[in-house]
């Protein structure tokens, strides 16, 4: 019997450590642990005394919710709500047309600022008394002001004279699910997906109300639920029953379904010979889809689509082209309102130009011939969501269409969700980065935002990393990853410096001691993985399929464009991609300021050299390191960085509970495990070429060249099963 005991301890324990561990971490950023300083907490009790808010609306149900489930646990106070609008009322949380007169006009001026999704936060005085008033022009303000001001006390923020005043400056902000109908997720890391189509429409998963809540308190307000490889099935009745179930949970937080539509559904479930976007039969099919589809979801947000692109149907496979095809859909959607977002990731098999070039070539001729409901979704750079890109050369070139940005938050090529890296430092990269298309300061953060051309229609959208893992992303540190995306699509203005910041306060703790650190970690972290995996501007030269780990050597894929070597182009002379006059001229599909910058190896950030230019291996780089070893130190440097992180997080174990601690001090390990798979893997490789001994400082490699080759992950996550 004891022994029974034992036994069945020893099988539970794993269980109950995991449950702890998942339980902290499936809160995400919303954790409303009690706020420990007492001042502030006396604070915000006096704040709280007397709470009116608006709620005859379900989103602001859904803020009133929010309040009632954060406060008492922020405040260990049960909260009295007030039914009345009073002067009395401490915390006024109301639209604006139904504020009282005098709290209207100390609120007016930045009311009459906001978008339809803004808000304000705001500390006034009436009559001797102090009190705040959170008010929007609309309901969703509402809501987004609630969030903001939970997200206040969660990170210790003085009250008194609050005065927040803010609107988001990008209309789409949107996260893309590659989430497959047998729930797999392509390039997903953190289990299956989200939506359980079995069940659905009758079983709402609680999951699905709490993914709402995290977008909505970051401002998401769009979700496309399916694979850009898409499956045509979800536009049939069955399965827009079952999205429309979903559209009815999201939209009390706001937030828009848009469906990824197969070009060739009018053949596959429409029983139509062709897809050919000038066929009458065709165009009428897409309309009365789009009223079958409004009739259960007014508020649908559209199409998003990957149309001849690996494999995928469009509108090319019938002679026409991508206007063709975007503009059907964009007529069929345009009566409802919807938007057709139509992705700009092209290169083709029969095209042996520089695939950098490939979509700026294809699409510049379509400026200005795009319905006003069509926005074109670009990635943030030419290739493929490498560790570092330059900017895509399309940001600024087209001036009359709408470009979505787009950016992939799951780590397909950064180590999944096992290596700690924290993007919004790339996507803050991205966004500063500066196309000098009207002159210096013509950034991308003010193409994606409209401000550059005066569109009026904009969007930025974020390949999900969301799976049904308990933690949701994987990797705890992941979760930033979401979070900080969100914060961008909101303000492409934002430091990824304060995003950290905001992040570690409502997910870990307040402490300076603990957030500096860190924090730190953080920042570095990005480009930790740039060192170890592809420093100096190399690119895709990850292992075939998987895209985890290197595979610099591989040469035997069906198209040039897929093969490491067709990127990095080493050979006995140098190593490096020539995209200068001399090579490729990608560069000149930039502005004048930027191609002469990109082609001058004296001006080119060296983070870029090897993206556009080939150099010899003695090329000296600005430390005075030759090419060689500079590269070579560079790897060692992105592995002593990950040790540095683990160093770092061990000292943070104090302010840690263990599992919080362990689960990340666990991932760490193979992280710094596999940076030095990256480093002794590639510059084994290159060595082969340069023919040069490893400078003093870089450790000598763990294993061979041949070990590295012979590594095979047939099962590694993500993969699609077949391309079909
Ligand atoms: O990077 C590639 C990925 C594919 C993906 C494609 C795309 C959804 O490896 O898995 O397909 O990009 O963005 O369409």
């Amino acid at each position: 019997m004891k022994f029974l005991r034992l036994l069945l301890l020893l099988i539970l324990l794993p269980y109950g450590q995991l449950k702890a561990q998942s339980l902290e971490d499936y809160k995400l950023w919303l954790d409303y642990s009690p706020v420990q300083n007492t001042d502030l907490a006396a604070d915000y009790l006096k704040i709280t005394r007397s709470i009116y808010v608006d709620d005859a609306d379900p989103i602001l149900a859904k803020a009133k919710n929010e309040l009632t489930t954060a406060l008492p646990q922020l405040l260990g106070k049960k909260l009295v709500f007030t039914n009345q609008i009073l002067p009395e009322n401490s915390l006024v949380i109301a639209l604006y047309e139904n504020l009282p007169k005098e709290l209207k006009e100390q609120t007016k001026a930045e009311i009459e600022n906001s978008t339809d999704e803004g808000f304000l936060i705001k500390s006034i005085d009436l009559k001797g008394k102090s009190k705040i008033i959170i008010s929007a022009k609309k309901e969703i303000g509402i809501l987004y002001g609630v969030f903001r001001f939970l997200h206040l006390m969660q990170s210790h923020q003085d009250l008194n004279a609050i005065s927040i005043a803010d609107s988001p400056k990008i209309d789409i902000r949107m996260l893309n699910h590659w989430d497959n109908l047998d729930r797999t997720v392509e390039r997903g890391y953190a289990g299956f997906s989200l939506w359980n189509w079995q069940k659905l429409p009758d079983y709402i998963d609680e999951r699905y109300i709490d993914y709402a809540r995290a977008n909505a308190s970051i401002g998401i307000n769009a979700t496309a639920l399916t694979n850009v490889n898409a499956n045509a099935l979800v536009l049939t009745p069955m399965y827009l029953e079952k999205v429309e179930a979903l559209a009815n949970v999201f939209r009390n937080y706001g937030i828009k379904v848009y469906l990824t539509a197969r070009f060739s559904a009018p053949i596959e479930i429409g029983n139509l010979k062709t897809a050919d976007p000038l066929d009458r039969e065709v165009r009428k099919w897409w309309k009365d889809k789009a009223k079958e589809i409004y009739a259960r979801i007014p508020d649908f947000g559209g199409f998003l689509v990957k149309a001849n692109s690996e494999g995928q149907p469009g509108p090319q496979n019938y002679g026409r082209n991508h206007v063709d095809g975007a503009n059907m859909m964009a007529e069929a959607l345009k009566p409802y309102g919807g938007n057709v977002i139509w992705r700009a990731f092209v290169y083709s098999e029969h095209d042996d130009t520089d695939r950098a070039k490939q979509a700026y070539d294809e699409f510049l001729p379509y400026d200005g011939k795009f319905m006003d409901n069509v926005l074109v979704q670009v990635k943030n750079g030419p290739i493929d969501f490498q560790p570092r890109e330059p900017f895509h050369p399309m940001f600024g070139a087209l001036e009359k269409t709408p470009l979505v940005m787009e950016f992939q938050i799951t780590q397909e090529y950064l180590g999944f969700s096992t290596h700690l890296v924290f993007l919004p430092k790339l996507f803050e990269e991205v966004l500063d980065s500066d196309t000098y298309r009207k002159g210096k300061g013509s950034t991308v953060a003010k193409v994606i935002d409209g401000s550059l051309y005066g569109n009026t229609l904009t969007g930025m959208a974020g390949v999900s990393n969301i799976g049904n893992d308990l933690n949701w992303t994987g990797h705890p540190f992941a979760q930033a990853n979401w979070y900080g995306f969100g914060r961008l699509a909101w303000d492409p203005y934002l430091s990824s410096d304060n995003i950290a910041e905001e992040w570690i306060r409502a997910t870990y703790s307040n402490d300076e001691n603990f957030i500096q650190p860190v924090k730190k970690m953080m920042l570095t972290s990005r480009e930790a993985v740039v060192n170890y995996m592809s420093p100096l501007g190399l690119h895709h030269i990850f292992d075939t399929g998987h895209h985890y780990g290197p595979g610099p050597w591989v040469d035997n894929l069906g198209r040039p464009d897929w093969n490491p070597v067709y990127y990095h182009k080493a050979d006995s002379l140098g190593i490096g991609f020539d995209r200068t006059p001399t090579g490729s001229n990608a560069t000149e599909q930039y502005a004048d300021e930027v191609a002469k910058m990109f082609n001058d190896t004296d001006k080119i950030p060296e983070r870029d050299l090897l993206w556009f230019h080939h150099l010899p291996w003695d090329y000296t780089l600005n430390n005075g390191e030759t090419l060689w070893n500079g590269m070579a130190l560079q790897y060692q440097e992105g592995v002593d960085q990950v040790e540095e992180m683990i160093r770092t997080w061990d000292s943070m174990k104090s302010f840690l509970t263990e599992s919080q601690y362990n689960e990340v001090a666990m991932l760490l390990k193979i992280q710094l495990k596999e940076a030095k798979w990256w480093r002794d893997a590639c510059l084994l490789y290159f060595q082969k070429f340069s023919d040069r001994p490893l400078p003093a400082g870089v450790e000598k490699p763990t294993q061979t060249l041949e070990h590295f080759k012979s590594l095979k992950f047939p099962f590694a996550p993500g993969i699609r099963p077949s391309w079909d």
